[in-house]
């Protein structure tokens, strides 16, 4: 057997009428208890009336823009069989008896009640109020509403006990927050279509579905990523010009550097080492360079300097994991050499550098250096540098930052060596001093580890005995 169960507006504290702001369900719906029918606005606050009883919802009563008070009928539910007592299971005698009174009463009207008919108290107020327990959450005052407890049957609400600010949140309904809350959609970016400005649930599918379909979005302003786009100029307005296509090895590069600028903190350690001594040895080793087929350039020397570095600083021969959680330590010595070509410039890697002779180094930087020139050399050739050395000695300058090329964490750049006055304690000396230049990651390397690499490079290349040790 059906019955027919009449859903009325609960107890609404100091409120005689209040609109009905949303109705969430349709005639003919198929609903269950406890959900949500209408959605009702007092001056400060929003409450949903429930369904107090399963089944299918023959008659609406009300549409949006009524305006309702306490004890008007919503809506009429054919109630399945017994779905009502068990309901009522557990619940204190009094609200079942009272339950019964009502019941008895809805039959009576069912059949012609009116929404103009309604103004009587609604089927056991407080049992029945039909306010649905909202969701805990703290960040919500819309959900602060004193007196619930758990397994009691909640209490009637007024409005005025879910006072809040209205205009610190967003405007929508308790369903449509419980909803946002559950997909994780902060209300205040989305749009509301209702009146006033009110969130719907269709607002709130409609922002998912765009944030869905949208491409990636840009890096959120604040987190050092975040670049305005550049403005298109004309720059013919200004005079006359001519277009180049950037060379593919720049295409090919110039995002890896913009992406290790970005997102690499780098911090460049300067320093400067008195290859004076050096130099006496390495033009004396010229000839026998010449006699191997190649020249020896302090390039040679500082890769040699480079892999006593790494032997004495371990975590600077390493690489950061993708996720910057773990350091991965490597146990071979492969250096990169930055090679200025033609089309741009590329980083040939020399390896195994601690197991090679300043002459075979000499020769293997001069054959890759060379092959770079002529664009032969192969992609293996270029990959898994532990650290690379960015000389620009042979052409000038005093210092430069070089973008470090990841995943290793450090660069070194070599300027110009020059004769200076040192002065060493009691007069000045003519020392040949050579600049350098270390780039590193600081998210790994400290700066007093920086300075110390530095400064032990420096010390390498200002007495080469050391490099024998
Ligand atoms: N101080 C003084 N003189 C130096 C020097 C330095 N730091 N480095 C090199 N020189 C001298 C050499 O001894 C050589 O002189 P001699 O001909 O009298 O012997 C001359 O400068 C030219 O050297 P080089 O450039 O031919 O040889 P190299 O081994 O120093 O460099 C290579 C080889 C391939 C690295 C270099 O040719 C090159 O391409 N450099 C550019 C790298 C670059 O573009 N870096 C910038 C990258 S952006 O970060």
């Amino acid at each position: 057997m059906s019955d027919k169960r009449e859903i009325r507006v609960p107890d609404i504290g100091d409120f005689d009428k209040v609109p009905v702001i949303e109705v969430l369900v349709a005639e003919g719906d198929e609903i269950e208890a406890e959900q949500s029918l209408v959605t009702l606005e007092s001056d400060k606050a929003t409450m949903e009336v429930p369904a107090s009883a399963a089944g299918k919802l023959v008659e609406l009563r009300v549409k949006e823009g009524d305006e309702v008070g306490e004890g008007d009928v919503i809506a009429i539910v054919e109630a399945a069989d017994g779905g009502e007592e068990e309901k009522e299971e557990g619940r204190g005698k009094g609200a079942s008896e009272d339950k019964d009174d009502a019941k008895d009463e809805q039959s009576d009207d069912s059949e012609d009640s009116t929404p103009e008919s309604g103004n009587r108290k609604p089927e056991t107020a407080s049992s029945e109020s039909g306010i649905r327990k909202p969701e805990a959450d703290p960040s919500d005052p819309h959900q602060s509403v004193p007196g619930w407890e758990d397994g009691l049957p909640p209490p009637p609400v007024p409005f005025d006990e879910m006072d809040h600010d209205p205009g610190s949140l967003p405007h929508a309904s308790p369903s449509v927050r419980k909803l946002a809350r559950e997909l994780g959609v902060d209300l205040k970016g989305v749009e509301g279509s209702g009146r006033k400005g009110r969130i719907t649930e269709e607002d709130l599918k409609s922002h998912v579905k765009q944030v869905m379909e949208a491409p990636p979005a840009a890096p959120a302003a604040g987190s050092g990523l975040a670049v305005a786009e550049a403005p298109k100029i004309d720059f013919s307005k200004y005079g006359e010009i001519e277009e180049e296509k950037l060379s593919r090895i720049k295409r090919i590069s110039g995002p890896n550097l913009h992406r290790n600028w970005v997102s690499i903190p780098h911090v460049t350690q300067f320093d400067q080492a008195d290859i004076t001594e050096m130099e006496v040895f390495r033009k004396s080793s010229q000839r026998q360079a010449e006699a191997a087929g190649t020249k020896m350039t302090p390039l040679v020397f500082l890769i040699k300097a480079v892999v006593a570095a790494l032997k004495e600083f371990p975590h600077f021969n390493a690489s950061l994991s993708n996720d910057g959680q773990t350091l991965i330590r490597k146990k071979y010595f492969h250096v990169g050499v930055a090679v200025d070509t033609p089309n741009g410039l590329v980083v040939p890697v020399l390896r195994d550098c601690d197991q090679k002779g300043l002459i075979e180094l000499a020769k293997e930087l001069t054959d890759l250096s060379g092959r770079a020139r002529e664009g032969k050399l192969k992609g293996d050739e270029m990959k898994g540098g532990c650290l690379s050395i960015s000389s620009l000695g042979g052409i000038g300058g005093t210092a430069f930052t070089p973008i470090i090329n990841a995943p290793e964490l450090a660069i070194l750049g070599v300027s110009r060596a020059e004769m200076k006055p040192v002065w060493d304690g009691s007069a000045f000396q003519p020392r040949l001093m050579m600049p350098l230049s270390l780039s590193y990651d600081h998210r790994v390397i400290d700066g007093a580890d920086a300075a110390r690499f530095t400064r032990f490079l420096a010390e390498q290349l200002e007495d080469l005995r050391r490099l024998l040790l």
